[in-house]
C-alpha cells in the first residue's frame, strides 16, 4: 500500500528558483527570536513566469513579507503550516521576510534551539525550514551572510559560518557579529552558535602554505577536555592532504561542543557542531574506546568538507553519496593511524550485528532508498555503514591507485555542485575502464546477499575447484533480487600455514587475489596444487555479505592460527567459538549441563601463552562473539539460551585458564602515564579482557583485583572496566559501594554519569529493569537529553538482551513508555529508540505478541511522522 505522504526519488524535479544571496539577521531571545531573511531570488531559465515561488517553513510565525522593498499584503501570498507561496514574482528580486521562533521550547533539537542556555542550530536534513522560509533542499546553493545579535553578558560569543567581517556593541545590553561564508552552500550546512563559551586555539599550515586558525569552543569547565580532539583535527587535515589530496579552503575552522544533540556531530561549513560526547575527552573521564570514536568523528566531519560540502547531494535520496564515502574515508584514516586489523574487526562486527539486523527486518531499505516519509529515519547503518562497504568494494575492485584517480576526478568535475550517486560511480568507471552497471545494484537492492562456497580438491588433476553462489533474500517491497557484483578477496593456505601461489588458467595470480562474482553461480579452478589447501575467503571482509563456507572445527582452528589475513584469523576464531556456543545452547534447551569442550579451551590457552605480534588483535580474539552477533546467526532467536551459553562459556574459560589469565593480567599491567596511543590501548584492552574472565569465576581473589584496579584510579578505562566487573557480580557486596562512590565522585560531569548509568543498567542479573526505572528518576537523568536517553535506556535495550527481552514483557513496556514520551518531545530520537521493538519476527510467540502489543499501544498515540513511519512498517 503506497502511503500518500511518502516522497519518491522518481518524482525529483529541478528547483524552479535559485537563491544567489542569503542575508540573515538573528535577534536572539529564548522565547522570541526574530529572524530577518533577505534572499536574492532568481527564476530558473526553464521555469515558466507563472510558476509560484514556494518556500518551506515549519513552526514559524510570519511577521512580514516584502519584495524589492515593497511590503506585501495578505492577498499576495499564502502561508500555511509548511510553506509560504508567492504567486506572481519577478524574474529576479530581493525577497525579505521576518519570522519569530521560540528556541527555548524546541525540544526536537532541529532548527535553532537552546542547550544549557547556549543557542545552536541543527539544519541537516530539513531543519533550516524551522528557522526561516526558504527552499530547504540541498540542490539550492547560496552565499550566506549572517548577522547575529545577542546579549553581551550571557552570549559573549556569536558564531556562524565563514569569516567574521564586522562586529560592534549596539547598546549596554547587546552586541552583534556579522559572518560571511564565501562558499555557496545548501541551507543544511548553515550554522549559528551563541553562548558563554571559551576556546582552545591552534593553527594548521596547509600543504600549499596557507595558515588556518583552528578553534574548539566549549563551556569553561570543559577546556581541560579539548586537547585530544584538537590534535585529532590536525592529524585529519594532514591525512586528507596526503591520502586524498584534499586541502582546507577557509581561513578558520571551528568546532563547538553542545550537550543536547541528536546525533554524533554535524559538518556545517567551517563551523562543525559536535555532541559533547563526540569531542570532549581526557584520561580521567574518558575510556579508550571513546578516544578512538572521537578521533574518528572529528575526522569524519572534517572530511565532509570535501565529500559532502564542496561536492554535495542533489536530493536526500543521495545521502549515501556523502555518508558512505565519508565513512569509508574516516575508516581508512583510523586504520592508518591505529591497528588496521582491529579497526576492520570493529567495523565489521558493527555491520554484521546491527546493520545485518536492519537489513533483515521490517525497516530494511537500500543504500539509496527510493521513497521515504521522513528523511531523518534514513540516517541509518545501511546508508552509513553499508554505504561505506560499497565504496570499499570499489576500492577492492579498482585497487587504490585507480580508486584515488576516480576520487580526484569526482572532486574536480563536481566541485561546487549537488550531484547523484551515478556521478560518483561514473568517475570510477571512467578512470578504470570497468563496467560498473551491475555494481549500481548495490545502491538499489536492500537485504544482505548470502554467498555459499564449496570446494573440491582433485588429487589426480592437482587442482581445487571453488564454487561460489549468491542469493539475496527478499525484503519488504522487493521480492525479486538480481545477482550483484561481489569482490571476493581470497587465498589458499597450505599445510605449512603459508599462502600458496594461485594459478588459474595457467596464469599466476600471486598468493592473494580478488575473485569477482557477477552471476548467481561461479566456478574457479586453481591449478598446480600438491595437496588440498584450506581456502581463506572474503579476506578483510571484502564484501558486505553473509558467507556460508562449511569449514570443520579443525580447519577453523588452523586458519585461526595461520591465516595471513588478520581479519580472517579473527573471524575463524569467532566461528570456532560460535560452533562451541551452539553446542552449549543445544544443551541448555535439552536441560543438560553446559560443559565447554577442550578445543575452545586449548585454542584460547595457545593464544594467551604464545607471543602475540598484535596485542590489539589478540584482545579481540580472546573475546567471545557478542550476544547480538550470536542472535544474528539464528533463524529463531532464543535470548535466554544465548545468554546462558555465553555466560557459561566465559565462566568455564575463566576457571580452566585462571592462572593463564592471571599471568596475562599481570604481564599487561603498566605504570606508564596514560596515553590514548593505540599500543597502550591494546595493552589495557588485553589486561581488561583477562580481568573479565577472572571475575566471571566469581572468585574473591579475582574481585579483589578488580577492587584494587578501581581504587587505584589510574584512568577511566581501567576504573570503568573494574567498576563493570564489580557492578555485574552476583554478589553486590563490593559492587554497591563502588557504584555509590563513583556516582558521588562524578556527579558534576554528565558524560561520566552516562557511563555510570550504562554500567548499572547492563548488569545481567534480574534486578536490572527495576534499576532502570529507578535511575530514570535520578537527578542526573533527563529524558530531554539524547545522551542520557541513549546511556540509560539505549544501553539497557541493546546491551542487556536477557533483561530487555524478559518474558513478562516488562522490558518492552518500559521502552514503549519512553517512546511515547519522546514522540512528543523529540520525534527523531523516538523513532530511533523504537527500532528494537520492531525486531520481533524471529522471536518466540510469547515475546513476539508482547512486542506487537506495545507497538500497537504506540500506534494508538498521536504520532510524529518519524515514529509513524517506523511503526507502520513494523506492523505491516
Ligand atoms: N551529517 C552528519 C549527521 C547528522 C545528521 C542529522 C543530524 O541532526 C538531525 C545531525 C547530524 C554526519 O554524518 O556526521
Ligand atoms: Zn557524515
Amino acid at each position: 500500500m503506497s502511503d500518500p505522504r511518502a516522497i519518491y526519488l522518481k518524482d525529483y524535479q529541478v528547483p524552479t528558483y535559485q537563491i544567489e544571496q542569503t542575508e540573515l539577521r538573528f535577534d536572539l531571545s529564548s522565547e522570541a527570536t526574530r529572524v530577518r531573511a533577505r534572499l536574492c531570488v532568481q527564476r530558473d531559465d526553464t521555469t515558466s513566469v507563472s510558476e509560484p515561488l514556494v518556500l518551506d517553513g515549519e513552526a514559524l510565525t510570519l511577521i512580514s513579507v516584502a519584495i524589492d522593498g515593497r511590503p506585501l499584503d495578505a492577498a499576495e501570498y499564502d502561508a500555511d503550516e509548511h510553506s509560504l507561496t508567492l504567486h506572481a514574482v519577478p524574474d529576479r528580486f530581493w525577497l525579505e521576510t521576518e519570522v519569530e521562533i521560540a528556541p527555548a521550547s524546541n525540544t526536537a533539537l532541529e532548527g535553532l534551539y537552546q542547550s544549557n542556555g547556549m543557542f545552536c542550530t541543527q539544519c541537516e536534513p530539513e531543519g533550516f525550514r524551522r528557522i526561516t522560509f526558504y527552499p530547504d533542499r540541498p540542490d539550492v546553493m547560496s552565499r550566506f551572510t549572517t548577522t547575529v545579535i545577542g546579549d553581551r553578558t550571557t552570549l559573549p560569543v556569536l558564531l556562524s559560518n565563514g569569516n567574521p567581517i564586522d562586529q560592534c556593541v549596539i547598546d549596554d545590553a547587546r552586541h552583534y557579529v556579522t559572518w560571511e561564508d564565501p562558499h555557496p552552500k545548501p541551507a543544511y550546512l548553515f550554522a549559528l552558535v551563541a553562548g558563554n563559551l571559551e576556546k582552545r586555539e591552534d593553527h594548521f599550515t596547509t600543504a600549499s602554505g596557507r595558515d588556518v586558525l583552528l578553534q574548539l569552543w566549549v563551556e569553561t569547565q570543559n577546556l581541560n577536555k579539548t586537547e585530544f580532539a584538537m590534535n585529532a583535527l590536525k592529524r585529519s587535515m594532514r591525512w586528507d592532504e596526503e591520502r586524498f589530496g584534499r586541502e582546507y579552503d577557509l581561513d578558520r575552522f571551528m568546532i563547538v561542543a553542545v550537550d543536547d544533540f541528536n546525533m554524533g556531530a554535524m559538518e556545517n561549513k567551517g563551523l562543525n557542531i559536535f555532541n559533547s560526547s563526540a569531542v570532549l575527552a581526557n584520561p580521567e573521564t574518558t575510556v579508550d574506546m571513546m578516544f578512538q570514536r572521537i578521533e574518528g568523528i572529528v575526522a569524519h566531519e572534517y572530511f565532509h568538507n570535501w565529500s559532502g560540502n564542496r561536492v554535495t547531494c542533489r536530493d536526500w535520496f543521495q545521502l549515501a553519496l556523502k555518508e558512505g564515502f565519508t565513512v569509508f574515508r574516516d575508516q581508512l584514516f583510523s586504520s592508518d593511524v591505529n591497528s588496521a586489523p582491529v579497526k576492520r574487526i570493529e567495523d565489521v562486527a558493527l555491520l554484521r550485528t546491527a546493520q545485518f539486523a536492519e537489513d533483515s527486518g521490517p525497516t530494511a531499505h537500500p543504500v539509496r532508498p527510493d521513497h521515504f516519509i521522513e528523511i531523518t529515519n534514513f540516517y541509518t547503518l545501511t546508508v552509513y555503514e553499508k554505504g561505506a562497504e560499497v565504496v570499499r568494494m570499489l576500492r577492492n575492485l579498482l585497487g587504490w591507485e585507480q580508486f584515488r584517480q576516480g576520487s580526484d576526478l569526482y572532486f574536480d568535475r563536481f566541485d561546487g555542485q549537488a550531484v547523484r550517486v551515478e556521478d560518483f560511480i561514473d568517475c570510477m568507471a571512467e578512470v578504470s575502464g570497468q563496467d560498473l552497471t551491475r555494481f549500481m545494484l548495490w545502491y538499489a537492492q536492500a537485504g544482505t546477499p548470502e554467498v555459499t562456497a564449496t570446494s573440491a580438491y582433485d588429487a589426480d588433476a592437482r587442482c581445487l575447484t571453488l564454487s561460489l553462489s549468491q542469493r539475496t533474500p527478499p525484503t519488504p517491497g522487493q521480492t525479486e533480487k538480481e545477482p550483484l557484483q561481489i569482490p571476493v578477496a581470497m587465498g589458499l593456505v597450505g599445510a605449512d600455514g603459508k599462502d600458496l601461489p594461485l594459478i588459474m588458467n595457467g596464469e599466476s595470480l600471486g598468493t592473494s587475489t580478488v575473485l569477482v562474482m557477477t552471476d548467481a553461480e561461479h566456478r574457479f579452478v586453481f591449478e598446480n596444487l600438491d595437496a588440498a589447501p584450506v581456502p581463506s575467503l572474503l579476506r578483510g571482509f571484502s564484501a558486505p555479505v553473509k558467507l556460508h563456507h562449511a569449514l570443520s572445527d579443525e580447519q577453523l582452528a588452523f586458519l585461526m592460527r595461520h591465516d595471513s589475513d588478520g581479519f580472517n584469523r579473527w573471524d575463524a576464531g569467532q566461528q570456532l567459538a560460535l560452533s562451541e556456543l551452539e553446542r552449549l545452547m543445544a544443551a541448555w534447551h535439552a536441560d543438560e549441563p553446559l560443559v565447554v569442550g577442550d578445543r575452545l579451551i586449548d585454542t584460547m590457552r595457545a593464544l594467551i601463552t604464545e607471543p602475540a605480534d598484535d596485542k590489539a588483535v589478540l584482545a579481540e580474539m580472546l573475546r567471545l562473539p557478542s550476544e547480538a552477533f550470536i542472535a544474528e546467526q539464528q533463524a529463531e532467536v532464543h535470548i535466554d539460551a544465548i545468554h546462558h551459553a555465553r555466560r557459561a562459556a566465559t565462566r568455564a574459560l575463566g576457571e580452566a585458564l585462571y592462572d593463564e589469565f592471571a599471568a596475562l593480567y599481570d604481564r599487561e599491567r603498566s605504570d606508564a602515564p596514560y596515553s590514548p596511543h593505540f599500543e597502550q590501548i591494546a595493552q589495557r584492552s588485553l589486561k581488561n579482557v583477562a580481568l573479565g574472565y577472572l571475575c566471571a569465576t566469581g572468585r574473591p581473589d579475582a574481585l579483589a583485583l578488580a577492587q584494587a584496579q578501581f581504587d587505584d584510579n589510574a584512568n577511566m578505562t581501567d576504573v570503568r572496566a573494574a567498576l563493570t566487573q564489580l557492578a555485574h557480580a552476583d554478589d553486590t557486596a563490593l559492587g554497591e559501594p563502588a557504584v555509590r562512590a563513583f556516582g558521588e565522585r562524578w556527579a558534576h560531569d554528565p558524560l561520566v554519569m552516562d557511563q555510570w548509568f550504562a554500567t548499572q543498567v547492563s548488569r545481567p542479573q534480574p534486578d536490572a529493569l527495576e534499576r532502570v526505572r529507578f535511575l530514570m528518576g535520578h537527578e542526573a537523568f533527563s529524558i530531554k537529553n539524547p545522551n542520557r536517553v541513549r546511556a540509560l535506556i539505549g544501553t539497557f535495550v541493546n546491551q542487556n538482551l536477557v533483561n530487555f527481552h524478559r518474558e513478562d514483557g516488562q522490558g518492552y513496556r518500559l521502552l514503549a513508555d519512553v517512546v511515547i514520551e519522546l514522540n512528543r518531545l523529540n520525534p527523531d530520537i523516538a523513532a530511533r529508540m523504537v527500532l528494537p521493538l520492531t525486531r520481533f519476527r524471529r522471536l518466540d510467540p510469547v515475546r513476539r505478541a508482547a512486542m506487537r502489543g506495545e507497538l500497537e499501544r504506540i500506534r494508538g498515540e498521536s504520532l510524529s511522522r518519524s515514529v509513524f513511519e517506523v511503526v507502520e512498517k513494523a506492523l505491516a
